[in-house]
């Protein structure tokens, strides 16, 4: 597809899927959509807040392991990002790694993508790296990553596996078993199962920066699908589901109201919501009966010294 031609196609698509999810009984946005321009800034945002714990415990377990995960993965690999972003997480694994084959980051935003390429192939010039620019849930964009020689591992972390529901995640984790042959790996980072206070002000920051994230979504479909939502008619909300083991985001309406989007009229009860986003969260057990539903031996994992934050690696 040519870049016009995928423009029109991502467009398509957000419409449907806006569509069809304020149609639905419990009203839903898929979560991918969080994440435009504005929305990747925002949630860069989050990373930084102090009651957003995630990124910060994941990148101390980094600082403190990362030559013991280069070693688990081995010599001349071929490590592979699906939702690579800036590539910021994979450049010092890249760095403590033996040799590393190539690098293969797939992302939806070619801009930053590119950028990160570029930054990488400078400090690391004997690496061949090959950015694949499309959605890593479907098959057809590593269709396009080059054959590699030698072993591969798919490096999956920030959590971004909390965003889809178990059977989600295991059939997201089949399309990365079908990428990999036997003795392949993966490198999976989880949010753990926690006290939900802890759990609720990382969701319902007192910055209130995940407000502004999840209402950019409304923004962005009175911008591009000729909405008419008043942000102000709208409420943030996070809670923690002890049964699902996931926070939901949601937004509630203020107040009985109709909303337009793309000429269709939409009808919010009070109280009603927009369920915009799971964070699903996993103990040491459910993280390892994800991994061999899908065909993945865990090998060795890291943690944090209060357990709240976990990364596996499993071979296939
Ligand atoms: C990108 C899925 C890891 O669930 O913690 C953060 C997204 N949403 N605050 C998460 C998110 C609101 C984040 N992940």
């Amino acid at each position: 597809m040519n870049m016009a031609a995928q423009g029109f196609a991502v467009v398509q698509a957000f419409e449907h899927d806006v569509l069809a999810g304020l149609n639905a009984a419990q009203k839903t946005l898929p979560c991918k959509y969080l994440y435009d321009e504005a929305g990747s800034r925002l949630f860069e945002e989050i990373c930084a807040l102090e009651d957003y714990y995630l990124t910060r415990t994941e990148a101390d377990i980094f600082a403190r392991k990362i030559d013991a995960m280069a070693q688990a993965l081995g010599p001349d690999v071929t490590l592979i990002e699906p939702g690579a972003g800036n590539c910021a997480k994979a450049e010092p694994l890249l760095q403590a790694m033996y040799t590393p084959a190539a690098y293969l980051p797939l992302d939806i935003s070619p801009e930053i993508l590119f950028a990160a390429r570029q930054r990488i192939q400078q400090r690391m010039p004997g690496l061949p790296i090959s950015p694949a620019v499309g959605d890593f849930t479907s098959p057809a964009v590593w269709r396009e990553l080059p054959e590699t020689a030698g072993r591969k591992v798919v490096f999956f972390p920030g959590s971004t596996i909390g965003n889809f529901t178990p059977e989600q995640a295991r059939s997201l984790l089949g399309l990365f078993a079908d990428q990999v042959q036997t003795g392949d790996g993966l490198l999976l980072a989880a949010d753990l199962v926690k006290d939900s206070v802890v759990l609720e002000r990382a969701y319902h920051d007192s910055n209130h920066v995940t407000e502004a994230f999840n209402k950019n979504l409304l923004h962005r479909i009175n911008r591009e699908l000729d909405g008419s939502f008043n942000i102000d008619a709208f409420a943030h909300r996070a809670f923690y589901h002890r049964l699902r083991r996931r926070v939901e985001m949601h937004l509630v309406s203020l107040k009985e109201q109709v909303v337009e989007v793309c000429g269709r009229q939409f009808h919010f009860a009070e109280g009603e919501t927009i369920h915009t986003e799971n964070s699903h969260k996993y103990t040491l057990a459910t993280l390892e009966e994800l991994l061999h539903s899908t065909g993945f031996q865990p090998q060795q994992y890291w943690t944090d010294h209060q357990q709240h934050y976990a990364i596996y690696y499993a071979e296939a």
